[in-house]
């Protein structure tokens, strides 16, 4: 295990920005509206772009952050978080290995993982990633992860067992979200909420607001 300080995630809100749920709209425009509510770490996920298209609206979607002080983190492709010098990448079980990612990125760069249980998440914090996502923990048409919801418990436990900061995904929305964070979420990790809604940044700003330190910002 590498000796490095656990270094807090810098937002509540983990705003996950995939093209493909854009609805017509200019993904950049999304993007904004993300940035302008708020959001403080915004994931791009692009299952099904080719790598090119991919590589220049990581690049975009890199600058539009870095303006904003947002971090920027690239889900499934090293290469391109490199090439674009994003923050961060996140990967899954069945992507890179965290050893490897962590030669390839170096040990600035942050790397999370996804979880699906004790198990995963505890191997995550001894591999040492910077932070584990952890679901999903309530119903997602979004992704179909294989696994069944794992609920608030679960996660009250994940956050007993690992000191690293945990993002909890998978059906999380405006209407659940401080459940969430009152299980021990450092963050909450939200797609279809945001990306369907029609005012982004509004919907961001409540979201925000939600969160039991905010309330007089
Ligand atoms: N990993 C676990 S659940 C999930 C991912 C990527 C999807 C979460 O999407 P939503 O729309 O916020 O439920
Ligand atoms: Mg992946």
């Amino acid at each position: 295990m590498r000796n490095k300080k656990t270094r807090p995630l810098p937002s509540p809100l983990y705003a996950i920005f995939d093209p493909s749920l854009a609805g017509g709209r200019p993904p950049s425009a999304i993007l904004r509206q993300f940035l302008d509510g708020g959001v403080r770490i915004i994931q791009m996920r692009a299952k099904e772009m080719a790598a090119k298209d991919c590589l220049h609206l990581a690049r975009e979607a890199r600058e539009l952050c870095h303006a904003a002080g947002c971090l920027f983190i690239v889900n499934d492709r090293v290469d391109i978080a490199l090439a674009v010098g994003a923050g961060g990448v996140h990967l899954g079980q069945e992507d890179l290995p965290l050893y490897i990612a962590r030669n390839l990125m170096g040990r600035d760069k942050i790397i999370g993982i996804s979880t699906h249980d004790l198990a995963q998440a505890r191997e995550a914090e001894q591999g040492g990633a910077d932070y584990i996502g952890f679901g999903p923990i309530f119903g997602t048409t979004t992704k179909d992860t294989g696994y069944s919801a794992r609920g608030l418990a679960m996660l009250k436990e994940i956050r007993q067992a690992v000191g690293i900061p945990i993002v909890a995904i998978g059906g999380i929305n405006e209407a659940n979200v401080a459940q969430v964070w009152h299980a021990g979420a450092d963050s909450a990790a939200i797609i279809s909420d945001l990306m369907g809604a029609e005012d982004v940044a509004g919907k961001v700003r409540r979201t925000l607001s939600l969160y039991p330190s905010s309330a007089s910002s």
